[in-house]
């Protein structure tokens, strides 16, 4: 049963993790004059990055997105910034912060804050939680155009107290030439915009840029400041340079395309739930499952898809990616739903059969979770307050969704009395004879003699 749920699993989750590295050796790619794989390809332009900045990221933005960029035109000017702020429906601008709100409200609520714990004799022990300085947010740009990715990644950081964010989205019309995603961005606050995208804007944010010309001084004049940490989705080229550079910076997770399992019954809309299939569909890849032992619901789904499908503006992309990856499972009971959905452990899962609370129960692995029939996935996609940033290919077993607290570091503090050290000398100085570093010994024995 486990072989045939992990072929079903490589079937219903095209995606991340194992999928990202089969990907990146397999299928060669001649970007370079010779066949090379995805992650030859990747480590060749995080080295040139690396080696020399500015130049070869405009040379690879020229040969891999066609876009024509010089030193000034990279970087979004403030001026256009602005002016799509400006040009933006007050509608709009005022969905962004309602949402805005939400996503502040949530991300703020279950953001950890400083512990500490009292010793006997006077000291403490602490755990510190302290935000990154600068973090690099990557704004998908090429089946569509994302500026919920925006609200998703660079609120969290916010609510966090990340005070520099800075985004990268590929020079297309969908990513850093697309008004709506630069007036959400000027909305929230970010100035720092660069037309790039793939794996030399992740080795850009990753390495810093400097400038082609050294200052007077010697030092080298930044043009891209170095992060300290790169989150958000991206195709296969973005994630395998997240893995790579991972170690220079910290990495959220390597997120792959959308998927949603629907747990149904016999008390599940049928209509309703065939338009959340639809939804993850439409983002092409996307993987849409549904699960259920009610077998009458699987032809009424399949009917209401046909019918909805005709309706859809991406109706050829959404048929493809439901042809190639989506999935109507009957099982035995409510047991093998749950078990069947917590070994694929999805990016998103939406229970919305009878009593969810008790099946949300029986499942520990998933990346976000929607209970009942008027939580639609859609509803984390844009506006409830989890980030929509999510673990998919069954990475939710190890890996969480993205939140305000992945863009904080802790320290740890020891604060001792003389008391304190006294009672932990003895343990210090035996750990310390067993392996061997009398140093050890001595800093505590000198103080306790
Ligand atoms: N479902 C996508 C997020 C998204 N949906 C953005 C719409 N826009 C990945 O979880
Ligand atoms: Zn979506």
């Amino acid at each position: 049963a486990r072989r045939q749920i992990d072929s079903l699993r490589a079937k219903l989750a095209p995606s991340s993790g194992d999928v990202v590295s089969e990907a990146g050796r397999k299928k060669t790619i001649e970007v370079f004059g010779e066949p090379l794989t995805p992650v030859e390809v990747v480590d060749r332009i995080c080295r040139d990055i690396r080696e020399r900045g500015l130049e070869a990221v405009l040379e690879y933005t020229a040969k891999l997105d066609g876009a024509e960029l010089t030193a000034e035109t990279l970087r979004v000017p403030q001026a256009e910034l602005e002016a799509a702020h400006q040009a933006a429906d007050d509608d709009f601008l005022a969905c962004i912060r309602r949402i805005r709100e939400n996503v502040m409200k949530f991300q703020s609520a279950i953001l950890h804050s400083d512990t500490t714990v009292p010793l006997e004799s006077g000291g403490w022990l602490r755990q510190r939680y302290l935000p990154i300085e600068r973090a690099g947010l990557c704004i998908p740009g090429g089946a569509a155009a994302y500026p919920s990715t925006v609200l998703m990644t660079a609120l969290p950081a916010q609510a966090a107290g990340v005070k520099e964010l800075v985004v990268v989205a590929p020079p297309t019309p969908f990513g850093s030439y697309n008004q709506d995603l630069l007036a959400t961005c000027h909305e929230l606050g970010i100035r720092e915009v660069y037309r790039m995208g793939g794996a030399q804007a992740v080795a850009a944010l990753a390495y810093g840029i400097a400038s082609p010309l050294p200052r007077p001084t010697g030092q080298e004049e930044q043009v891209i400041v170095k992060v300290d940490k790169i989150v958000g989705p991206g195709n296969l080229f973005v994630a395998l340079a997240k893995k790579q550079v991972f170690g220079d910076v910290d990495i959220d997770s390597i997120a792959g395309p959308s998927e949603v399992i629907v747990i149904a019954d016999e008390t599940t809309n049928a209509e309703w739930t065939a338009a959340d299939l639809l939804a993850q569909a439409e983002h092409s890849p996307g993987s849409s499952v549904m699960i259920t032992w009610h077998a009458p619901l699987i032809d009424e789904v399949e009917q209401q898809v046909e019918t909805q499908l005709a309706e859809l503006s991406r109706s050829d992309l959404t048929r493809q990616s439901l042809d190639e990856f989506g999935a109507l499972i009957l099982v035995r009971d409510r047991e093998e739903a749950a078990e069947l959905a917590d070994t694929l452990a999805t990016e998103h899962l939406h229970i919305t059969c009878n009593d969810p609370e008790e099946m949300l129960d029986r499942i520990r692995a998933a990346g976000a979770v929607f209970l009942g029939p008027h939580a639609p996935v859609a509803v984390g996609d844009y506006a409830a307050g989890p980030s929509h940033v999510l673990p998919t290919g069954a990475t939710a077993r190890f890996a969480s969704g993205l939140s305000s607290n992945d863009f904080l570091r802790t320290n740890s503090v020891i604060s001792y009395t003389e008391a304190n050290l006294k009672s932990v000398a003895g343990d210090v100085l035996l750990m310390a004879d067993k392996e061997g570093l009398t140093a050890h010994a001595a800093s505590v024995a000198r103080r306790t003699k």
